[in-house]
C-alpha cells in the first residue's frame, strides 16, 4: 500500500521515514507523489493545521494521507512561536537568526524559567474518508547557544537536561525514540494498524 506524507519539510520527512518504516507502506513525500499545491494553514491548533494539510492532499489522491503540524512552545514567551514556528520572524528568515532571537529574548532568565516543549500533531485521512489525529510532546529548556548539527529548525537550542545535549546533538535514532514526532507517530501507527484490521 502507498502512504503519502503531506509535507514539504525535508527534515520532517527523514524522521517520518525512519519512524514509519516498519509499517510496510510505500511512503511518498508530496514531491514524490507529484503533488505541488499551496496549502493555507489557517487553523488555530496543531491538530487543525495537520488536518487541513492531510485533507488537501487526500482530495488529490485515493490513498492514505498523513500530515504533521508541529512547533516549539517557549513558556517565557507565552508559548510562542507555537503554531507559528515555521513563519516566526518571516518564512525566509534563517534558523540561525530565529534561534539567536530566542536566546537573546531569554537573556538572564534562569533555567527553571527556560522551559519549552516541542509539540507534534499527526493527522490521518484514510481512503474511506475517516480522520484521526494524535499528539506527541517532548519537554526541554532553551539553551544558551546553538549546539549540534543534526536535526533541523529549533533543534540546536532545544536542550534536554537529562541528556546534557540538545536534540541537534542526538543521533537521528535517539531523537526519534523520545521526540514529539516519534511519540505522535507511534500513536498513529497503532491507529493505522487497528484501521487495517477492519
Ligand atoms: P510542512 O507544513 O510542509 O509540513 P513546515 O516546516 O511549514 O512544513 P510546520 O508548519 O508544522 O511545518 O512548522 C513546524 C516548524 O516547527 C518547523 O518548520 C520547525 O521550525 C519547528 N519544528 C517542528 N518540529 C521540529 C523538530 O523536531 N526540531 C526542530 N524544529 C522543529
Amino acid at each position: 500500500d502507498k502512504l503519502i506524507f503531506a509535507t514539504g519539510n525535508e527534515g520532517k520527512m527523514k524522521e517520518v521515514r525512519m519512524i514509519l518504516a516498519d509499517l510496510g507502506f510505500e511512503i511518498q513525500s508530496m514531491k514524490e507523489a507529484g503533488i505541488n499545491i499551496d496549502i493555507v494553514e489557517d487553523g488555530q491548533t496543531f491538530e487543525e493545521n495537520a488536518l487541513i494539510k492531510a485533507r488537501a492532499i487526500s482530495k488529490e489522491t485515493g490513498c492514505l494521507v498523513l500530515a504533521d503540524d508541529s512547533g516549539l512552545e517557549v513558556d517565557y514567551m507565552d508559548k510562542a512561536p507555537g503554531i507559528y514556528s515555521a513563519r516566526f520572524l518571516g518564512e525566509d528568515t534563517s534558523y540561525r537568526i530565529k534561534n539567536q532571537y530566542i536566546i537573546d529574548k531569554l537573556a538572564g532568565v534562569p533555567d527553571p524559567e527556560r522551559t519549552a516543549r516541542f509539540v507534534c500533531a499527526i493527522a490521518a485521512v484514510f481512503p474511506d474518508g475517516s480522520e484521526y489525529t494524535t499528539r506527541g510532546t517532548i519537554e526541554g529548556i532553551i539553551g544558551y547557544e546553538e549546539r549540534g548539527e543534526n536535526g533541523f529548525g529549533y533543534d540546536p537550542i532545544f536542550f534536554l537536561p537529562g541528556k546534557g545535549k540538545t536534540t541537534a546533538e542526538l543521533d537521528p535514532e535517539e531523537k526519534n525514540e523520545i521526540s514529539h514526532r516519534g511519540n505522535a507517530l507511534r500513536l498513529m501507527k497503532d491507529v493505522i494498524r487497528k484501521h487495517r484490521e477492519n
